[in-house]
């Protein structure tokens, strides 16, 4: 339970600023956590860490149109697990998903540290956050962290920022935290970019090492989120929370950053570890974000047997290849009988050419397979799509029919997109027609289309119409999903599938920022493409 500590209305450390002889062991120890006089400690020592109030924000969504928001809404799971690493800490989340009193709790709450989050999708809301933040006070250190300031720093490098935080941040968060603290020195942090004195960013040498176990791992402060509880979903499931249990990916297929941003490593946590997880989140629905759940048979047999043996009364749902699915079918069974009820699949494609051009390492016919499996266990497939930007009339009809011929009961769309970090990024960065990373969200052609850009989101609008809600009213009269749930999930497929919706911010057609307004990213990235030729 967080209490509020006394506000003391002044400054906590003054700011860098180019030329000050100063560091930040010294501003944090002058400032009001404690002793105002710099600390003396032998070298090696380290020093004890005195409490700290640190905000953790979730911007809000900066999607292009109407996008995913209406598809999911999840716990900002990441910050929950970066709070749980922070144990001596007062720590608070504030979701402006939900709640936007960002001036409201600065005031009320007077943090030192403000962390931020952000996807690519998230950049300019997170970037006009550290700038409120900065606005309201120069002396709140600011740290931003996440997918898109790993693989693409330079777009967070302004005077707002005070650090980057590279890769997981439970590895860098808490070492941030000490070094400001206790007297420590940035330099030292792992994994960290900072501005340093004369107000230039300095890539810390250090970095993390390999050996992570998952079961180190603190719970995810899940109370830290309990105002926003009810307003958390993920696809049909309201109240609903996440559960990642593994973290990264062997694969590399090329649209995908998440091999890149865990350097091609994979780490499981044990099924003991997971339980731990499960017995301590208050819904009865959980999603499993991991990247692909069911990797690892032996664990998941294991987690199976435990959660069936404590009798617990859930429903799951997971995200998993379908190459693990078909090596071990029974798995699938198991899981059904504990509650899993809809597995989402990166099926990507109708046609073997469409899997081997994103590099997916899988064949048509598993994905077959794996389809003729969940459907036989009576689990709801949530088959995720990729549409070419260069895909003709041909293209999309022949993905409609292999949808139907299937019975994908639900399916998920998107346009293949070079994200930050990425193969694609890499190969495709001449042919961006925009560096608006608002148009980012998957649901706009960020490269030129074959087809004329009005026909080609016709199409692509069109593929949404397709879907039968049928199983999911079928879920409503089994009890597991509420009417509500399903009156969402229509009212989402509605409006991804009116093309009129994605012009707006189509990159042609619409209204974005212009390539001379590009963050420094793109600008370092077109200048690297340059040197290349
Ligand atoms: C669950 C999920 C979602 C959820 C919400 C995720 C969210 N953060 O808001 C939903 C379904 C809504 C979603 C939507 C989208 N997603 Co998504 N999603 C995921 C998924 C599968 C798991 C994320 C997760 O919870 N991981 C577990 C937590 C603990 O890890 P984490 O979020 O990475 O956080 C760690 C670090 O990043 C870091 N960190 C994060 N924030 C901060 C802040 C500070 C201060 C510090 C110090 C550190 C730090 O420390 C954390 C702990 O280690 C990832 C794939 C993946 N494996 O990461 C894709 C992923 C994040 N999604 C992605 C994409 C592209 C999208 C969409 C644009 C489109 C789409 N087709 O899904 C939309 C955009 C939504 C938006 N907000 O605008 C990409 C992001 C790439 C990028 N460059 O941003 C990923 C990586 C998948 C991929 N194929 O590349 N997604
Ligand atoms: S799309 Fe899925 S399988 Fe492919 S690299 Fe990304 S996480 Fe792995």
């Amino acid at each position: 339970m967080i209490t509020l500590n006394v506000i003391v209305p002044q400054p906590i450390w003054p700011l860098a600023r180019p030329g000050q002889a100063d560091d930040w062991c010294e501003r944090v120890n002058r400032g009001r956590l404690g002793d105002p006089r710099p600390s003396r400690q032998p070298a090696g020592h380290r020093a004890e860490t005195k409490p700290m109030r640190i905000l953790l924000i979730q911007p809000d969504y900066q999607i292009a149109g109407f996008g995913f928001r209406l598809a999911a809404m999840p716990e900002p799971l990441h910050l929950e697990v970066l709070a749980g690493g922070l144990p001596d800490h007062d720590v608070r989340i504030l979701d402006m998903r939900i709640e936007a009193n960002l001036m409201s709790l600065l005031e009320q709450f007077q943090p030192h540290l403000v962390g931020v989050t952000a996807l690519t999708t998230e950049v300019y809301t997170a970037r006009d956050v550290l700038m409120a933040v900065k606005n309201y006070s120069e002396e709140i250190f600011t740290v931003v962290g996440g997918h898109h300031c790993t693989l693409m720093p330079e777009d967070f490098q302004i005077p707002q920022t005070d650090a980057i935080a590279i890769g997981e941040g439970e590895f860098v968060l808490p070492e941030l935290v000490a070094a400001l603290s206790a007297g420590g020195n940035l330099a030292k942090v792992p994994n960290l970019i900072w501005r340093n004195r004369d107000g230039r960013f300095v890539r810390n040498n250090r970095s993390v090492g390999a050996e992570r176990s998952m079961d180190n791992l603190a719970l995810p402060r899940r109370d830290l989120v309990t105002q926003y509880r009810q307003d958390y979903f993920f696809l049909f499931d309201k109240p609903d929370s996440s559960v990642a249990a593994s973290r990264g990916c062997p694969y590399k297929c090329n649209f995908c950053s998440v091999h890149e941003f865990y350097g091609g490593r994979t780490r499981q946590m044990s099924a003991g570890r997971v339980m731990d997880e499960i017995r301590a989140v208050d819904t009865r629905h959980i999603t499993f974000v991991d990247d692909n759940f069911l990797m690892n048979h032996r664990r998941e047999n294991e987690l199976a047997d435990l959660i069936r043996g404590e009798g617990m009364d859930m429903s799951f749902s997971m995200e998993a290849r379908s190459d693990s699915i078909v090596r071990h079918p029974e798995l699938v069974e198991k899981w059904v009988d504990i509650g899993l009820y809809a597995v989402l699949m990166g099926l990507e494609g109708a046609t073997e050419q469409a899997l081997a051009n994103v590099n997916k390492s899988n064949m048509l016919e598993t994905n077959n397979q794996a389809i003729r499996i969940l459907k036989a266990n009576g689990v709801i497939i949530w088959g995720a799509f990729i549409v070419d930007p260069m895909w003709s009339a041909e293209d999309f009809k022949k993905l409609q029919d292999y949808v139907h011929q299937m019975e994908i009961t639900h399916t998920q769309f998107t346009v293949l997109t070079p994200l930050v970090g990425t193969q694609l990024y890499r190969e495709r960065f001449n042919d961006l027609l925009t560096y608006d990373y608002t148009c980012y969200d998957t649901l706009h052609a960020v490269t030129p289309t074959r087809l004329p850009r009005t026909d080609f989101y016709k199409h692509f609008a069109n593929l949404y119409k397709q879907t039968d809600l049928g199983p999911y009213y079928d879920l409503v009269r089994a009890g597991k999903l509420t009417i509500e749930d399903c009156r969402r999930g229509k009212r989402m497929l509605d409006a991804m599938s009116h093309w009129e919706y994605y012009l707006d911010k189509d990159p042609v057609l619409g209204t974005v920022r212009s390539k001379a307004e590009a963050l420094p990213g793109a600008v370092a990235a077109y200048q690297r493409s340059a040197r290349a030729q």
